[in-house]
């Protein structure tokens, strides 16, 4: 199965899930600025969107989303209780969760990356993130994991937009729930290992 993947960026969070469940990833590393895979090819000729993640399962499927990528692989292995089962409530609830990460905090932080962003609207995206972090926080108070008592592929996701706060000077610090769920997520064995074969360090 390969995952089309840039270090650090939103396709860590199908590899940490990848390696929470122990299956074993045919990593193809991305360009994002390019566009271009290691071998010199064009990754829109895989993915027209341009984006990743981007799986091709061994059948041939080809999925992007992070959303989509971190549910069919959770699916995968349902006995390790990475996602709730399909139609239950809680299945409902872990949903919510990658629905918010994905729209509010993942495309919520993205703007603040581009150099070209006008300084106005860079302040407006900052404020309404920092709103949405404001009750994110509230969320984990005395939470471990987002959707119930044990470790989901929502908190993989959340993690891993978390992680960026520092490269788009936002201080996570000063949100004591937020900082202690990511300084604790940071030392899980999956996480360490994803981040330590992609090459990124914090
Ligand atoms: N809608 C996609 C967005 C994925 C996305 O924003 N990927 C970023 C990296 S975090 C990317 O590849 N950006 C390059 C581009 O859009 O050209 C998803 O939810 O998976």
């Amino acid at each position: 199965m390969k995952l089309y993947y840039s270090p650090g960026a939103c396709s860590l969070c199908p590899h940490i899930i990848a390696s929470e469940l122990g299956i074993e990833l045919d990593l193809q590393k991305t360009d994002l600025a390019t566009k271009k895979l290691a071998d010199g090819s064009d990754f829109r000729d895989i993915n027209p969107l341009g984006y990743v993640p981007f799986l091709v399962t061994d059948n041939g499927l080809e999925l992007s989303e992070v959303a989509v990528i971190a549910q069919y692989l959770a699916d995968m292995r349902p006995e390790v209780g990475l996602a709730p089962p399909a139609g239950s409530d809680e299945r409902y609830i872990l949903m919510r969760w990658l629905s918010i990460v994905a729209t509010e905090f993942h495309k919520g932080i993205s703007p603040l990356f581009n150099k070209d962003l006008p300084e106005a609207a860079r302040e407006m995206a900052a404020l309404q993130l920092e709103r949405r972090l404001g009750w994110l926080d509230k969320q984990l108070a005395g939470r471990d994991y987002v959707v119930g008592a044990s470790f989901t592929i929502a908190d993989a996701y959340l993690f891993t937009v978390l992680r960026w706060l520092p490269l788009v000077k936002i201080d996570r610090a000063r949100w004591k729930n937020i900082d202690r769920y990511h300084d604790a997520l940071r030392l899980r064995p999956s996480i360490v290992a994803a981040m330590a074969r992609e090459g990124i360090r914090r």
